[in-house]
């Protein structure tokens, strides 16, 4: 497939998610104050490869990649609880993100913190809402949350922040590094593979195979996010301008050099290739997805 035709896929599959993330934000029991908050982190033009991975991977098992849009916006909404938390000053202390002023710089940090909270309550409700009338079974429903939430709890993304933020006197280790980014990045990108295939039933050897790949892709991301923050326009990815918001931090680049992170990168988009290879041709858009993430330029 040409990159043309993946990026034509994940923009009509982009568009999808905007419209539902926009849809559910329209309920008038939240209270204004707070729904504005909400809508400024959760609208504010993220490039969604979570939820589009999550219906690609539908579409890709022969389901309706709709049915699993509930899924798909609970992830964004956690990804995007992750994002609000990761500014505040108790955290990462940004005050720019995606090239605008942080949630919490805006709307006041008890109030970010209350968005964030809210995005995690609300995915969930969301598909215990929805899935059940969408004709999921109960199993499979169960199936799909247990690996959501294990990916977004203190056995992933909050474990990788609790690493991230206890960093200091571990510049040198790589595994600590490994590990930190696995949690951090890795588990929520791969659960948007695996409980999207879990939700439709997938079997043991396709839930293995997507299992691996969505690991290293998840580690490729992070490596190729470290990347972009040395090599990219700062400003472009949203960062505070004429600030590196990772100076002084454990990254790939810091660690091992912009060449030897370019290399691991890379590596990582093979063994991610290879896992999915089994699967054999009807899940071959993986194999573009994969060089399509190493080779993005923000
Ligand atoms: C509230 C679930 C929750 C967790 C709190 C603060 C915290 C614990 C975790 C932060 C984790 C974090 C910021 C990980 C970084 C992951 C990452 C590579 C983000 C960038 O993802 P993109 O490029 O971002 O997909 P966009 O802007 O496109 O959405």
């Amino acid at each position: 497939m040409s990159n043309v035709e993946l990026k034509q896929i994940f923009e009509s599959k982009k568009e999808k998610i905007d419209a539902y993330l926009e849809n559910i934000l329209n309920n008038d029991e939240i209270p204004d104050v707070l729904c504005q908050c909400i809508a400024y982190s959760l609208l504010n033009g993220g490039k969604r490869i979570r939820p589009v991975l999550s219906q690609i991977t539908a579409e890709k098992l022969g389901i309706d990649p709709d049915g699993v849009l509930p899924l798909a916006a609970a992830i964004e909404m956690a990804h995007t609880a992750s994002l609000i938390h990761d500014d505040l000053p108790c955290m990462d202390n940004d005050d720019y993100r995606r090239g605008k002023l942080t949630n919490h710089k805006v709307y006041g940090e008890a109030m970010a913190v209350l968005a964030g909270d809210s995005l995690l309550a609300y995915g969930f409700e969301l598909c215990l809402q929805e899935l059940p009338r969408l004709g999921f079974t109960q199993s499979n429903i169960l199936n799909a949350l247990k690996i959501f939430s294990h990916a977004i709890g203190p056995c992933g993304i909050c474990g990788g922040q609790a690493l991230d933020i206890t960093q200091e006197g571990h510049e040198g280790e790589g595994e600590f590094l490994w590990k930190m980014c696995e949690l951090k990045t890795a588990t929520l990108l791969r659960a948007s593979i695996t409980a999207s295939a879990a939700l439709v039933g997938a079997g043991e050897k396709t839930m293995s195979c997507l299992h691996n790949y969505g690991t290293h892709l998840g580690i490729s991301f992070q490596i190729i996010d470290d990347i972009l923050d040395v090599t990219g326009s700062i400003s472009e990815l949203g960062k505070t301008p004429g600030k590196d918001a990772r100076e002084g931090k454990l990254t790939f680049v810091a660690l091992h050099g912009l060449e030897r992170a370019k290399e691991l990168a890379m590596e990582e988009t093979k063994k991610a290739i290879d896992s999915i290879l089994p699967l054999g041709p009807d899940f071959e858009v993986f194999l573009d997805i994969a060089e399509y993430i190493a080779r993005r330029s923000k």
